[in-house]
């Protein structure tokens, strides 16, 4: 019997921090895991050295599932997103051994193809509606089908998802939080109008998408969906801050505008509500923080019973794994929606090395048996680990706000 013979644990900053779980089984496979938590990253790390590596020494590789639910259960602990992220790496890299073992590319293992390609959105936005509807036209040239709107709040000079610059939006940029500044009624009046430019200028023949992030109540959030109908968006996410899952049926009452929630959420029972009484359109948990391939397809097959679709997270946070990951689940899934896409740094793409490709606005997953993806420790020895927060939001009366 192949056994799992090393596990070790790399935290480099190849353009921004991560955490990866390189699993080696006596036969020599390898298989790697994603766990990045951003601005967390050093207690996932801590949390597979000193808790999860020495349990999985000497332990069979290909009883995936019996290992989820021996780190799970064996933790005696539920949930949370640091136990959650250290699970979904360990489950992440055996799914990769067994695809290697079998030599197939792990959307086989799950089933095979349901579709050619992955439908992905990008990031447009702009420090004023002007150049969001540049970087919208930019994403849509690169042939794009679907795209994220963001424009900077003038009346605070900024907002969530606003890239600085031409580079990769990046919001855990700074040593300790950047304390940002927030007003809703501000949010409240400028948004809409830019959605709205977007569709003047270039129509409906795409999807088009916006965050929230938290930043609003029940009530606000549903008079921002009912103002924002005509723009007909794909979703608008996280209107609220979801712990309060009950204030999604009041959002629901008042508007159509589809809703995406589920980024910051771990584990199935999260979203158990949100979906099982319908009060959301797409679940954006991902293979990340979700408990790995395993308790991911669990959410999305628990989604499929509710015409409740996919829209995973993918951030650059997420790592080029976790992309990978995505993409094989994306590909076979029924009830797949769309994938969030955004390129990684190139310092980023030196260090894994992954077959994805993207071509006419779709990702597709490499054909290499596992997930098609390789690590070069060397490589990332050359970035070392950063100390870099998630920014706070402050409302103009100093008090803090959900970022
Ligand atoms: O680490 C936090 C980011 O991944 C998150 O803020 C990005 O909201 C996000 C999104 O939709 O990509
Ligand atoms: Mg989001």
């Amino acid at each position: 019997m192949s056994r799992i013979e090393r596990a070790e644990v790399f935290v480099a900053s190849p353009g921004r921090n991560f955490v990866t779980l390189r699993i080696t089984t006596s036969d020599g496979v390898t298989g790697l895991g994603d766990a990045t938590l951003n601005g967390r990253e050093l207690a996932v790390a801590s949390y597979l050295r000193d808790h999860l590596v020495p349990l999985l020494i000497d332990r069979d590789p290909a009883r995936i599932e019996d290992m989820w639910q021996f780190l799970y259960k064996g933790a005696y602990w539920r949930r949370g997103p640091v136990t959650m992220t250290a699970i979904s790496a360990v489950d992440t890299a055996l799914w990769d051994i067994k695809g290697k073992v079998a030599g197939l590319p792990v959307y086989q293992l799950l089933g095979g193809r349901s579709r050619h390609g992955v439908t992905v959105y990008a990031h447009a936005s702009g420090a004023d509606v002007p150049s969001l509807l540049d970087d919208v036209e930019r994403f849509l040239e690169l042939g794009y089908r679907a795209v994220r709107a963001q424009a900077a709040v003038p009346e605070v000079g900024g907002t969530y998802g606003v890239r600085k610059g031409a580079g990769i939006y990046e919001p855990a940029s700074t040593a300790l939080p950047d304390e940002q500044p927030w007003d809703t009624d501000a949010y409240l009046g400028f948004a809409p109008t830019y959605l709205e430019a977007v569709r003047e200028r270039f129509g409906f023949g795409f999807h088009l998408l916006h965050d929230v992030h938290h930043r609003l109540t029940p009530i606000e959030a549903a008079q921002f969906g009912k103002r924002v109908e005509g723009c007909r968006l794909f979703w608008m996410e996280d209107p609220t801050p979801a712990e309060n899952q009950e204030a999604f049926r009041l959002i629901r009452r008042h508007t159509t505008t589809p809703i995406a929630v589920g980024e910051v959420f771990s584990s199935i029972w999260d979203v158990q509500q949100l979906i099982t009484e319908q009060l959301i359109d797409y679940v954006r948990t991902t293979v990340v923080h979700a408990g790995g391939i395993t308790h991911l397809r669990r959410i999305f097959d628990l989604a499929a019973l509710y015409q409740v679709r996919t829209g995973s997270h993918g951030a650059t946070d997420l790592s080029p794994v976790t992309l990978a990951a995505a993409v094989h689940l994306d590909t076979a899934v029924p009830n797949f929606g769309i994938q969030e896409y955004m390129p990684h740094a190139p310092e980023t793409l030196e260090v894994f090395r992954s077959g994805v490709r993207f071509a006419d606005g779709m990702l597709v997953p490499s054909e290499e048996p596992g997930l098609g993806v390789e690590y070069d420790a060397e490589a990332a020895a050359r970035f070392p680990y950063q100390p870099r927060y998630l920014p706070v939001a402050r409302r103009l009366d100093g008090s803090v706000h959900d970022w």
